[in-house]
């Protein structure tokens, strides 16, 4: 029998082999892809962060507790299929310039394709001046980055000086997210929107960009 604590203990310990064969075994007995991902991935590298907190875990670990979970992402992605194919605006997403946690990012980005928009992830470590010309070449729609460390979070605020400066801001939606980051922080460096987690992430963009009135930046 499949038990998520199994998944998640694999998380921890780094066991790719072991991510990847009770992330197949869940799929396969039903588990909705949602469920394997929130109650077993997401919780194992939520045990890691208390862990890495608390000084029994540290940067190597950390790092192939993220390498497993990535694994199991792997699998989980071709799960969550487009739901149409109609919605073809376009999200420039990427980690900001100085860090580089792409998992929160990576999940945000796999539930916007999924919901049929048109996903150009940069990646992590992304200089303002590169969401500028994505957003720009790519005529994007939303631009929406991800901060996990309180000293790239003002990062942020420097990429919507530089859409500012570059005359896009009136063009696209910013929407801002990350562990650090909260809703009084994306009022105050001027993003239309924050959400706490990749569901309310992708819903949020949605209602935004269906409707375009409520950017606040507008
Ligand atoms: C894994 C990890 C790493 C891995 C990252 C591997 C990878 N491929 O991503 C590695 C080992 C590389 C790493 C390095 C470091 N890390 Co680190 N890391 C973590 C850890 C344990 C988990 C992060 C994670 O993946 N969480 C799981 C995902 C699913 O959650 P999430 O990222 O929060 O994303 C969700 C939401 O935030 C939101 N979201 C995320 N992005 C976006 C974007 C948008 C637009 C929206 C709307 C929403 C949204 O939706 C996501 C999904 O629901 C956290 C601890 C923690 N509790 O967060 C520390 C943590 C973030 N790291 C920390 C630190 C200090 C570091 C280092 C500085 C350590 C060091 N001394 O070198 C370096 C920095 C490197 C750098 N320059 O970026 C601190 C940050 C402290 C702070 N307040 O600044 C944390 C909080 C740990 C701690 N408690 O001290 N880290």
């Amino acid at each position: 029998m499949f038990k998520f604590n199994d998944l998640s203990q694999a998380v921890i310990n780094g066991d790719t082999e072991q991510v990847v064969s009770f992330t197949r075994i869940a799929l396969n007995t039903g588990i909705s892809p949602q469920e394997v991902l929130d109650k077993g991935l997401i919780s194992g590298m939520d045990e890691v962060g208390k862990l890495f907190q608390i000084q029994e875990m540290f940067i190597p670990e950390l790092m192939i507790a993220a390498e497993a979970l990535n694994a199991g992402l792997e699998i989980i992605k071709p799960c969550f299929t487009e739901e149409s194919r109609s919605n073809r605006k376009k999200i420039v997403i990427g980690t900001v310039q100085g860090d580089v946690h792409d998992i929160g990012k990576s999940l945000v980005s796999l539930m916007l394709g999924s919901k049929g928009f048109q996903v150009i992830d940069l990646g992590i470590d992304v200089s303002p001046a590169d969401f500028v010309s994505a957003a720009k070449a790519n005529d994007s729609h939303c631009v929406a980055m991800s901060a996990m460390l309180t000293t790239t979070m003002m990062v942020m605020k420097k990429t919507i000086d530089a859409l500012v400066e570059s005359g896009l801001r009136d063009k696209v939606a910013v929407v801002v997210g990350g562990a650090p980051v909260t809703r009084e922080f994306a009022d105050r460096i001027g993003a239309d929107e924050y959400a706490p987690d990749y569901l309310t992430a992708a819903e949020t963009i949605q209602k935004l960009l269906n409707n375009p009135d409520d950017v606040k930046g507008e």
